[in-house]
Parts: C-alpha cells; structure tokens; sequence
C-alpha cells in the first residue's frame, strides 16, 4: 500500500515537472526578464534567491512544533546545538543567501536595528533588499500561519555601500515586493511591476508552481473586514463610527460586513488579496503612528494591492507616496479593495 501511494506521488512530480503547462517560479522570473532589454539578469538573480531562502524556512517553520518536543527556543537540541528563534533563524537564512550575491549593496531586516552590510569580501551590486524574516512569529506557537515579507529598491547613492538614504525611499519607487505565507501550504507571492503572481510550493519536487497567475482583487469584493477590535476604545471618533458602519449599526441602513482576524499580517493580507475586503491596522491612543512597520510591511503590501487593482493607505495619504524617515518607522495601514479603502478614509477625514 505503501509502495503504491509513494508511486503515485512520484509520478505526479514527474508529471508536474514534464508537463509544459506547469509554470515554475524560475520559469517565470527568467520569462518575466525576457521582457526587459535591459536587464542583467541581477534582479532575477534576486529573487531566485529569495526563492531559496523561503524554501529553506518553510522547512523550518513546518518543523517548529516537533523542534518544541525535543527541546525550545533557547534550549540546546539533541545535538547539542543551541536552538534558535525561528525569527532570527530566517532573518540569517534570507541574508546569507543574498549576502554572496552581488546583487545587493546592502539589506535592511526588521530583526536589526541598523542597516546590514554586506560583507568585505562579496561584490555589490545596485539593489537594497528590505526584509521582515518572520512576520507574526508569536503565532508559531499556537500553528497559525506566518509570512515573509520583502521590497526591493534600486541603489540611488553614489558609491558601492548600500547607505540609509537607499532605504529611505518612497513605495513607489519600489521594483519588487512579494511575501511568502507559511499556511496550511507554503505561497510565494510576488510583483515587480507586471501583475501579481501567485506560486504554491509543491513539497514532492521542491518547486513554487504558478497556481494564482495575474492576481486580481474580486470585485464586487467579499464584504469583509480585518483588525483587532479589542483596541476600540483607544480609537479616533472616526474610526470608532466607521466600524459602527461595517457592523450595520449607524442606522443608515447599510448590511454588515463579516470579520476575520488572524493577527498575522500576510495571513490577514493574503485572504484580503483573494476574496477582497478591508485590513485595517490604525492609529491609536496609545500607539499614534500605528503598529505596522512602512519600509517592510505596508509598503511591499501596498504594492501587491495596488497592483491587484486595490488601494492601500494610511487613513489619509497613499502609503507609496509616504517618504520613510527612519528605516523601521511605523505607520497606520487601511489595505483593500479600492471602495472599501476610500470608504475608510472618508471617515477618517472627520477626525481632521
Ligand atoms: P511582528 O512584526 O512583531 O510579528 O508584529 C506584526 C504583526 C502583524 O503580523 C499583525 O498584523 C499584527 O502584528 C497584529 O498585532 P496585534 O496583536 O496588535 O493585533
Ligand atoms: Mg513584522
């Protein structure tokens, strides 16, 4: 029986591998560069490397709950080693798979407070790479998915180094952004300007297989919304009256939305993507700039959004259009379908 089911699984890869229809991830990077004359083949090079490194943590991520029997974060493992977390982990995973690249000429991770160099003895290259390692990593506990997030600018200083000033730039001048979900199956999602592509890691053979091609977000959307409602009472008036609107209770007759809230932002973003809706981080009382971090989480997101055709803010500004000031600055994020979006910032707009 064994035997039989292990058969069948194997030649379902061959198939996946042979069949010409079956696009890979590779495939589709090295076709989309085809399309740029000018290209040197440095940005795919990017994110084929990406492709590697999220492979290597999905692996890892699937493993975590076993890692927990045989001894915790902090813990030596049965070989003596000392375990890691699982954050920190990828964030060394992503950088030493870039490091050697060439690529890059310098990383920003949300685990290090400054920027990372890279090394002496690597050449560089004239992209930044921005990058959150594990974002919602206090969910891995509890086996609720968690993501990668990355955004890719190109070098603007004189000079080899990678500088501040490279990473400090707007959204829009972003040249690619993705993340990987580490869900019930492993997703890299990603777009350098062309559409939004969604690719399924097929664990038989090791390969991102384009499952979701030119991503769009539904409309008419899902009527559906996404925040953490315990922190109502720290909101805006603003705020406070538009999820009285969503939950139908403003007496203007309106339906009421549904809610969904993983706590995981790529989680949170992703089913945003798929089915359409409102993923809402604010401001608050307590945290006046918000909670999500602009260089590696809004602005990657914002770019997959708009490029879905839906619309991404901060409650008044477009987040591709907000010029960073500090590489882990924050920022209050409404993420979505276009309607909804401007909906929300409508509201806002009487907290003015
Ligand atoms: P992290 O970068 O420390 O993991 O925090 C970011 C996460 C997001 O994934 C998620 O959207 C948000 O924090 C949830 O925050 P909260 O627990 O306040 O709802
Ligand atoms: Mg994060």
């Amino acid at each position: 029986m064994f035997w039989r089911w292990a058969g069948s699984q194997q030649s379902k890869s061959h198939e996946a591998m042979t069949n010409s229809s079956v696009v890979t991830l590779e495939r589709h990077i090295v076709e989309e560069e085809r399309n740029r004359p000018e290209a040197t083949g440095a940005f795919s090079n990017i994110l084929l490397s990406i492709t590697l490194a999220a492979k290597i943590i999905s692996r890892e991520v699937n493993k975590a709950g076993i890692v927990d029997l045989l001894g915790g974060t902090g813990d030596t493992n049965v070989q003596g080693e000392r375990v890691q977390k699982l954050d920190l982990y990828a964030q060394d995973v992503i950088y030493r798979a870039m490091d050697h690249t060439g690529a890059l000429c310098c990383m920003v991770s949300e685990e290090s407070e400054d920027i990372l160099p890279i090394p002496e003895q690597f050449p560089k290259g004239k992209y930044v790479l921005i990058f959150d390692p594990l974002d919602g990593s206090s969910n891995i506990d509890v086996n609720v998915s968690i993501g990668t997030i990355f955004s890719v600018h190109r070098k603007i200083t004189d000079g080899e180094d990678g500088t501040v000033e490279d990473c400090l730039q707007a959204g829009c001048k972003q040249v690619a952004a993705g993340y990987v979900l580490y869900g019930s199956s492993t997703m890299l999602v990603y777009t350098s300007g062309q559409g939004v592509h969604g690719f399924t890691l097929d664990p038989s053979i090791g390969e991102f297989l384009l499952s979701h091609r030119d991503l769009v977000i539904p409309d008419p959307p899902s009527r559906m919304y996404s925040i953490n409602e315990a922190y109502y009472p720290r909101w805006s008036r603003g705020q406070q009256r538009l999820m009285q609107h969503l939950k139908g209770l403003d007496g203007e007759g309106t339906v009421s939305y549904s809610s969904r809230y993983i706590g995981s932002l790529v989680a949170d973003f992703h089913r945003t993507l798929l089915k359409g809706g409102i993923f809402m981080y604010p401001a608050d009382s307590k945290s006046p700039h918000g909670k999500l971090r602009l260089l590696y989480e809004a602005a990657p997101m914002a770019m997959i959004c708009e490029q879905a055709g839906g619309r991404a803010s901060d409650g008044g500004t477009r987040i591709l259009d907000l010029i960073p000031e500090a590489i882990h600055q924050r920022t209050p994020l409404y993420i979505g379908s276009s309607e909804i979006v401007a909906m929300a910032e409508d509201f806002l707009a009487e907290d003015v």
